[in-house]
């Protein structure tokens, strides 16, 4: 698949879709920018909602792929998750197929496996087939995302990299994200490899830099051409000194979601 030119950016005024705003020009996309919120310097950015489909047939036609970050981005009431993350992504896909645009990479998340054990040390990484073990209705809503994913390429052919993104955030800020966390740029370099490796199908990644304590296997996103730069251990040190090591009596502590296992959720973890 030739590099797409023009790119369809959901939830463009997020904190990943802000990042992505400054970074993904420079790999060659021209950005066409959606979100619920309004981007004040972006005058031609597309305000609405995920579930208003005649602005979503628009803001999809004529794009060569879409970036789909817009959605709820933590947990919250099912009914807010449903309409936001289940039925907003069911009308992105929708309006996608009808409007013949080849290629979704959806921002799917670490919490559609969030009540996954982490690894112990000299065990292996987690694959990217395990089972899915959602930690929230959040988690839940990503795992339906990656399910609906894999039903429009199985019936209309529509390709999907679905991203299982651990914490994209500018530096790690926990303990556990030594382990999650994917760099800004490392973000953009998958993306960008997901968006332009051929024949991809739907195919399941996690998201994350090169970590000295990564947890998961990047395998399938290096096939996809990624080739991570970064690695989060300079930021161990600190964050070890402040947060300590995981107590051992804390399940948070010890499956891949953290304290999105726990209910509510609390930050940080
Ligand atoms: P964010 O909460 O900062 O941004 C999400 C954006 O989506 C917001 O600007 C919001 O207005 C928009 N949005 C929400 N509902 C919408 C709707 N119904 N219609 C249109 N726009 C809507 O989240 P962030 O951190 O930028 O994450 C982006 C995506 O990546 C999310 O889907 C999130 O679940 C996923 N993700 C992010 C991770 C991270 O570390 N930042 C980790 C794993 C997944
Ligand atoms: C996510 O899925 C969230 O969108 C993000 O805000 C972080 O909480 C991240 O997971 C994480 O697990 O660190």
């Amino acid at each position: 698949m030739p590099a797409p030119r023009t790119l369809l950016l959901t939830g463009a005024a997020g904190g990943l879709g802000t990042l992505m705003r400054s970074l993904l020009p420079e790999y060659g996309y021209a950005l066409r920018l959606f979100d619920v919120r309004p981007i004040e310097d972006e005058p031609g950015a597309i305000t609405a909602d995920l579930t208003d489909t005649e602005a979503l047939r628009e803001a999809v036609r004529g794009v060569d792929a879409v970036l789909h970050l817009a959605g709820i981005s933590l947990e919250a009431p099912f009914e807010k998750i449903l309409k936001s993350n289940i039925e907003g992504t069911y009308r992105l896909y929708e309006a996608a197929r009808q409007e013949g645009v080849p290629r979704i990479v959806f921002a799917s998340s670490n919490h559609a496996v969030g009540f996954t054990p982490v690894p112990g040390v000299g065990d292996a990484p987690i694959p990217v087939d395990t089972p899915r073990r959602p930690d929230t209705f959040y988690g839940l809503s990503k795992s339906f995302g990656e399910d609906l994913a894999q039903l429009y390429w199985d019936k209309h052919g529509l390709e999907t990299v679905s991203v299982r993104i651990g914490s994209c955030f500018p530096e790690p800020t926990s303990v556990r994200m030594l382990s999650l966390w994917m760099s800004p740029a490392d973000g953009a370099r998958l993306f960008h490899a997901a968006l332009t490796a051929e024949g991809v199908g739907h195919t399941v990644v996690y998201g994350s830099s090169a970590n000295t304590r990564l947890w998961w296997d990047l395998t399938s996103a290096r096939a996809l051409g990624y080739d991570p730069q970064d690695d989060s251990e300079p930021y161990a040190g600190k964050l070890l000194a402040e947060q300590g090591e995981a107590d051992p009596r804390d399940p948070a502590r010890h499956h891949l979601g953290g304290t999105f296992l726990t209910d509510p959720p609390l930050w940080p973890y």
